[in-house]
């Protein structure tokens, strides 16, 4: 899967790109990253990229030229959908995450300032994605979450397929409590059914567990 990222500030995706899961991923072939610096798009010699609203509210927005430029030059390289970030977008959510990791490519719009303008999302951009109901300074952590969130559903990418599996919202419930060495800790033991080998009995433990947290933390997820 190719991923480009269209972004005025390129050097924010570097050490989250060479560590931890996308590193693996980009190592195994499974993920490639481009970035596009909007601001090579820029026109005139002050290389501007924003400009005042018009209506006079305060921010600044992005301007439509460059970013249009910018998404062209990606769309050479074959088409894509065009995801731009934005806290007025729909929410992500796992079956986002796994619609989006079957496809070959995606472009990832970031914004930064206020807004970009409208006639952006008009014309180009396929899709419009919050990551919750909270304000960042820009898309570009929103598009790191989406990548890192991505790029550990491709293929070859974790170990095994179970731990995907087991991982939260997998089947629209939390995930459980995770224990490991020293079975004492502190004075705090780990659970005794989760060291007496009997697979079922741990398996119905910890599917207990999840369902407890779920219907304490999260009862919106639960179906009638
Ligand atoms: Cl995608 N962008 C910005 N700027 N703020 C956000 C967001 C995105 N998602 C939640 N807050």
């Amino acid at each position: 899967m190719t991923i480009e990222v269209l972004t005025l500030f390129p050097d924010m995706f570097s050490g989250f790109s060479e560590s931890s899961m996308v590193a693996r991923a980009i190592r195994k072939k499974a993920l490639k990253l481009r970035m596009t610096d909007i601001r090579d798009f820029s026109i005139g010699k002050n290389r501007q990229v924003d400009d005042y609203p018009y209506g006079g509210f305060a921010g600044m927005v992005m301007k439509p030229e460059p970013i249009y430029d910018a998404v062209a030059s990606v769309l050479t390289r074959g088409s894509a959908p065009v995801i731009y970030f934005t806290p007025q977008g729909r929410k992500l959510d796992q079956n986002i995450i796994k619609t989006y990791s079957e496809h070959k490519r995606i472009i990832l719009l970031c914004g930064h300032y206020k807004e970009i303008d409208q006639r952006i999302r008009n014309m180009v951009v396929t899709d419009e994605i919050s990551i919750g109901d909270y304000v960042l300074s820009g898309g570009e952590l929103a598009a790191m979450v989406f990548i890192d969130s991505v790029s550990r559903l491709q293929k070859g990418v974790l170990s095994d397929l179970e731990s995907a599996q087991s991982d939260s919202f997998y089947e629209d419930k939390l995930g459980f409590p995770c224990w490991t060495r020293p079975d004492v800790f502190m004075g705090s033991e780990v659970p005794s059914v989760l060291r007496n080998g009997n697979h079922k009995l741990i398996n119905q433990f910890n599917e207990d567990s999840s369902k407890q947290l779920t219907k304490a933390r999260r009862p919106d997820l639960i179906k009638e």
